[in-house]
């Protein structure tokens, strides 16, 4: 190796070749690495030549099987196990982590004033929730989803203006890829039926649909009011049940729109008192 490759290290198809080869043979990242690192390349540049070359390995194997290409996605910095994350005006807690699907609960998203002040906003304005009739890419009632709910326009006021920069922030996702927020009540046996966020694109009204934004690719369900009993998130994929605490959010992102982000998931239904959620949804692009 000349001295402005050891500078440089550049990263050959023949490398990214040998990589492939080797995960394929079954050694471990760690047989690879150490075998890079011995014939002279240094650690930092080793391990981002796996890393890219792994990835864009699977990501291409995953299209070949007739997968929607993977998108980008929101995502918190949680490099180095943070306890707390800065996010814009509010210290927020991070309690939970999951990598594959990335679902991150988060503490203290919201103060408890802020819930009470979303509630009482959206209370005179709730009627019965509608879902994307995917057919038409209209809205339609469904009997999937019980709640009752509403929307604010993105900026509507300057409390929802506050939480959306607090969200875009916590996820390095622009606040103009965010839909309006919107607010549910969920009384007594009312439920919202495991289904997966993004729209499928197999359905005649997506491409209508994907026009306003594109794709959506995360998810940040907030929850304003504590039913008693009952009325938690589940992932059904994950055997994983989120409870509805005041203040607190549960996260979730999915860069393809399919099932094996196993990002299904949906609302429990309500055994005792009242459960109210802010949902916020992110896109791809700009959503208009
Ligand atoms: O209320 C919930 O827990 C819930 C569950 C599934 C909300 C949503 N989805 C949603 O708003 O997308
Ligand atoms: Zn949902």
């Amino acid at each position: 190796m000349s001295s402005t490759q050891t500078q440089q290290q550049h990263v050959t198809p023949e490398l990214r070749q040998w990589i492939v080869e080797q995960a394929q043979a079954g050694h471990s990242a760690e047989a690879v690495l150490k075998a890079m690192i011995s014939s002279g390349w240094k650690e930092d540049v080793a391990v981002e030549a796996m890393e890219t070359t792994l990835r864009g390995h699977l990501e291409q194997k995953a299209v070949a099987t007739g997968l929607p290409p993977a998108l980008q996605v929101p995502q918190p910095d949680l490099d180095e196990s943070p306890l707390y994350i800065d996010a814009d005006d509010r210290r927020v807690h991070v309690l939970q982590a999951m990598a594959e699907p990335r679902v991150v609960v988060f503490g203290d998203l919201l103060s408890a004033e802020e819930c009470e002040q979303l509630i009482e906003l959206a209370r005179p304005k709730l009627a019965r929730s509608l879902t994307v009739a995917t057919k038409t890419g209209g809205e339609e009632v469904n009997a999937d989803r019980t709640s009752s709910g509403m929307f604010f326009h993105r900026g509507e006021n300057p409390l929802v203006l506050r939480i959306e920069h607090r969200i875009a922030r916590l996820l390095r996702w622009p606040v103009e890829n965010g839909e309006g927020l919107q607010v549910l009540h969920y009384t007594p046996g009312t439920e919202y039926k495991p289904h997966f966020d993004y729209f499928d694109p197999a359905e005649p009204g997506t491409p209508t649909i994907l026009r306003r934004g594109g794709q959506r690719v995360g998810t940040v369900i907030m929850y304003l009011g504590e039913p008693q009993k009952g009325g938690g998130t589940v992932f059904p994929d994950l055997r994983l049940e989120v409870a509805p605490k005041r203040g607190n959010a549960v996260f979730f992102s999915y860069e393809r729109p399919h099932p094996s982000t196993k990002t299904l998931h949906g609302g429990l239904p309500v055994l005792a008192g009242e459960k109210w959620i802010a949902t916020k949804w992110l896109r791809e692009r700009r959503f208009e």
